[in-house]
């Protein structure tokens, strides 16, 4: 701030010249006598005091060290792929937190964790002598080779190694070799296949089995633009009524905008759940987990490889997390 010393005649006289001088606002800071009778003022010039302001504002302030946990958080995460928002928001919810150095990547962990619903098991009841019980049938759809079968043949496995009484229903009737191939899949667990080419079919087969705890049906892949036959197939697996539950099939290593095609697409099946596979094939994930989490899609399984005693996971939130920041299942 500059000061300027202004004499006048009285003290009257040295304000006005100060005035005319500096303008209204021009700030006296003292008033000296002098010998001779006339009177000096000291003012600072308002307008420069402010320009000088600004200027110290504008002086760029040394920017704080950015935490180091953060930074282990941002390089994980953007090595399984997640995006700059995703990346972001993960980022606020740990400084939120007030986590810091190794505790940032816990922070992190548990606000991913809960970034995707995950789906309740499937209602299968316990058969009981003389009880008649409706069976819980879960339909496989999705786009082509995602791995919809082998997703199906795991769970029977795993339902029929629990003492689960299970039917399975093939709807994939043109494709050659699909049957052969579910039926393979199907005679290493000791499961009937049965065959459905529409709703009415599909009402028939169920009933076909006896009294099975759960029936699990086997859908032909459907390309995401072909909604005539997405529409036919959501028909037909609406002829199952109340007990349905319809698992999107979708593997992790698509793109983006594939995966938003399928979830568009497929909505006319009325999905109840994602199932993702081929999570063993790609270090990023995040991808797809975002999209769930853009969707409110709920997980219901997660798969990790070919093996189908092996390699299917009940989605659990720390998945999730395990995902987004190691890229793969712990
Ligand atoms: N690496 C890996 N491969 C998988 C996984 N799930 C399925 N596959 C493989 O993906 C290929 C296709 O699997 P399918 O189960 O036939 O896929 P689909 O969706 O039924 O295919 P369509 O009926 O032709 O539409 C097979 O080679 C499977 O072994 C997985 O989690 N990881
Ligand atoms: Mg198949």
């Amino acid at each position: 701030m500059q000061i300027h010393r202004i004499r006048g005649r009285d003290l009257k006289d040295a304000l006005e010249r100060a005035q005319r001088q500096y303008g209204a606002d021009a700030l006296v800071l003292s008033r000296e006598t002098m010998p001779d009778g006339g009177v000096t003022v000291a003012v600072a010039d308002p307008t420069r005091a402010l320009a000088a302001a600004k200027l110290a504002q504008s002086v760029p302030q040394p920017v704080p060290a950015r935490e180091r946990g953060c930074d282990d958080v941002e390089r994980v995460l953007r090595r399984s792929g997640a995006s700059e928002g995703c990346v972001a928001l993960t980022l606020d919810a740990v400084a939120r937190s007030g986590a810091r150095g190794p505790f940032a990547l816990d922070a992190a962990a548990e606000a991913l964790a809960s970034s995707v619903e995950i789906a309740p098991s499937p209602r299968i009841q316990r058969r009981a002598p003389g009880v008649l019980v409706q069976p819980c049938v879960i339909a496989f759809v999705g786009p082509t080779g995602v791995g919809k079968t082998t997703t199906l043949a795991k769970l029977a496995a795993r339902l029929v190694r629990s003492g689960r009484r299970v039917g399975i229903v093939s709807m994939d009737t043109h494709r050659p070799g699909a049957v052969e191939q579910l039926r393979a899949l199907a005679s290493a667990i000791l499961t009937d296949v049965a065959m459905a080419g529409d709703g009415a079919e599909l009402q028939r087969a169920v009933a076909s089995f006896g009294s099975p705890e759960c029936v699990l049906v086997d859908t032909a892949g459907v390309s995401p633009r072909d909604s005539a036959a997405l529409a036919a197939l959501g028909e037909s697996l609406a002829a199952v009524g109340g007990s349905l539950e319809t698992y999107l099939v979708l593997q992790a290593t698509s793109s983006r905008e594939a995966i938003e095609a399928a979830r568009e697409s497929f909505a006319a099946t009325n999905p109840s759940a994602w199932v993702l596979t081929k999570l063993d094939e790609t270090r990023a994930p995040s991808p797809v987990l975002e999209c769930a989490a853009a969707a409110r899609a709920r997980l219901a399984f997660l798969c990790d490889g070919q093996d189908v005693a092996a390699h299917l996971h009940r989605a659990e939130p720390k998945h999730v997390a395990d995902l987004f920041l190691r890229g793969r299942i712990a």
